[in-house]
């Protein structure tokens, strides 16, 4: 079928809760994807980072088709031979004690709040119903009732109500509104992004993540980073909180976990967190499936094997200065921003302004898939395994869509 008819199925039998651009992938193979007549593209949207690894990845889609025909999944009711091997694996990569195995972003974001109480209500002693979690102003971490309760954004919570009791929001980057509710002695955890992805890739001063780390001791209290989208080499480092003296006490990692084979996420805590959890407190169907083991333990072996989150670190730094030294020739953007390969420009529009939508059709025209966040933000996020001279091309087809955009 021709991609204006697959526009008009989806339109026709599917909901209407996303506006993607006018294009139909078909197939992806490594950093490209072709539509269903056969045009090719750059993905610099990695499917929101879940592509870190490019698209079907030779090792990651062999594990999938290997273990796929031997044994899908048991349920938690039994052990399974994958599972173990691979907890071993990802504990021993990101330095935990234990790993709690989950399905989507959003899984792996409730089960890290769920597990903060438990330890607020065991450990800190908080009393019954009385546990508050802090999180940052433009925070995104799903679309579950408890993530919309944690948002400020109308779009992610209107009409959503009534929400979840306890979430508390202050300002993004700033320590002082941090300490002040840390003071709270029903305070079991702080959730933050290291970068803030939804909210328009906003990166936090320096010392930042250092400073929660060491209000979270002073005031015993959970320090959660949401690596979802930072984390797995994205950021240009295995984890984004590595840039810093700032380990989390819990750990979310999803999308890319998997390289976007299918979804697959967990939380990594160390036993005097997570042994708060005791048998049959928490699950999931497909949990820990033996699939979703070997296609998540080859997704993380492709990061460390190709070294692609220093690629990341290093091309990023090429990318922001390539973009910077074009910016001061153009009047429509202000500025970029990110850490490795995890990248925004603001475009010097209102926020409500078509400009970013507009330039993202024409990029797509042009061979390059992105798409803005908020408004007049667009986030450029190609694979990581994305070599020099295609990151060359990429530029000259944003550079050269920016430079001929007629309003
Ligand atoms: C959508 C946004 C990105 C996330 C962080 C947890 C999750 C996400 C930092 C939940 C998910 C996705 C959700 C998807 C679009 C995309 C997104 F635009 F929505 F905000 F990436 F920025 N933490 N982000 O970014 O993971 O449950 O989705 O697996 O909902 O439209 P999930």
């Amino acid at each position: 079928m021709d991609s204006k008819t697959l526009m008009s199925l989806e339109n026709n039998f599917g909901a209407h809760n996303y506006h993607p651009l006018p294009v139909v992938l078909d197939r992806g193979e490594d950093v490209f994807v072709w539509d269903c007549e056969g045009k090719k593209y750059y993905d610099f949207l990695s499917a929101y980072s879940a592509v870190n690894q490019g698209h079907c990845h030779p090792k990651i889609i062999e594990a999938l088709v290997k273990q796929s025909s031997k044994l899908t999944l048991t349920s938690r009711a039994f052990y399974n031979s994958q599972l173990g091997p691979y907890e071993k694996y990802i504990c021993d990569l990101f330095d935990y004690d234990k790993v709690l195995p989950m399905n989507t972003g959003v899984e792996g974001g409730e089960t890290a709040n769920k597990l903060a109480r438990k330890w607020g209500y065991l450990k800190k002693l908080i009393p019954e119903n009385k546990a508050r979690i802090i999180f940052a102003k433009g925070n995104f971490w799903g679309r579950t009732l408890a993530a919309i309760s944690s948002s400020d954004d109308p779009l992610s919570y209107k009409d959503f109500g009534p929400y979840m009791p306890g979430y508390d929001l202050i300002p993004y980057n700033d320590l002082n509104a941090l300490e002040k509710e840390l003071k709270d002695p029903n305070v079991a955890a702080f959730m933050v992004e290291p970068i803030q992805g939804e909210a328009g890739v906003v990166v936090p001063d320096d010392g930042y993540l250092e400073g929660v780390r060491k209000l979270c001791d002073k005031y015993n209290v959970l320090f959660i980073a949401d690596e979802v989208q930072t984390g797995i080499g994205r950021t240009g480092k295995l984890l984004a909180t590595d840039y810093e003296n700032a380990k989390p006490d819990i750990l979310i990692l999803g999308k890319a976990l998997s390289g976007g084979v299918f979804p697959v996420s967990a939380i990594l805590a160390n036993n005097d967190v997570m042994m708060c959890i005791k048998p049959g407190e928490h699950g999931s169907t497909f949990g820990g499936n033996p699939l979703a083991c070997v296609v998540a333990k080859a997704a993380l072996e492709v990061i460390v094997d190709e070294k692609l989150a220093e690629n990341a670190m290093e091309l990023g730094n090429y990318f922001r200065s390539e973009i910077n030294k074009f910016i001061k020739t153009s009047s429509l953007v202000n500025l970029v921003r990110g850490k490795g390969l995890l990248n925004a420009i603001v475009i010097n529009d209102s926020e409500t302004s078509e400009t970013a939508w507009n330039l993202c059709v024409e990029m797509k025209n042009n061979g390059l898939l992105a798409k803005p966040t908020h408004g007049n933000i667009i986030r450029f996020a190609p694979p990581l395994t994305i070599n020099k001279d295609q990151l060359d091309d990429c530029i000259k087809i944003i550079t050269d869509t920016i430079k001929n955009y007629k309003p």
